[in-house]
């Protein structure tokens, strides 16, 4: 739990950092690496809609912004673990599983 928590806090802040050099910057410490390859293996329609619903580009979209977005139906649906922001990886697949249900 506590761990997981730490986690969360920097992939948070890598991701900041990468949004701050306009997600083409290289790898930028641990879990730089990871959030490149999350979104690579993420279609590019999805990060970037990530990237526009999270308007001040903390690497988290909150209930305001969310709500912006028009993602408040899907809000409490990709907030996995509850903390009340949707993180990038949360969105990407949550999204991924919502449009998989749609489809099927
Ligand atoms: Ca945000
Ligand atoms: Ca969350």
């Amino acid at each position: 739990m506590h761990k997981k928590r730490q986690t969360t806090a920097l992939i948070g802040s890598a991701i900041a950092g990468l949004t701050l050099a306009g997600c083409t910057g290289p790898l930028f410490g641990p879990g730089g690496f990871d959030d490149a390859k999350m979104e690579s293996s993420a279609p590019p329609a999805l990060v970037k809609q990530f990237h526009q619903a999270d308007a001040d580009g903390n690497g988290e979209i909150d209930p305001t912004e969310a709500s912006t977005a028009g993602l408040r139906a899907q809000f409490t649906q990709l907030d996995l673990d509850q903390d009340r922001n949707i993180s990038e990886d949360e969105f990407l697949s949550g999204m991924q599983e919502l449009n998989n249900n749609n489809t099927q």
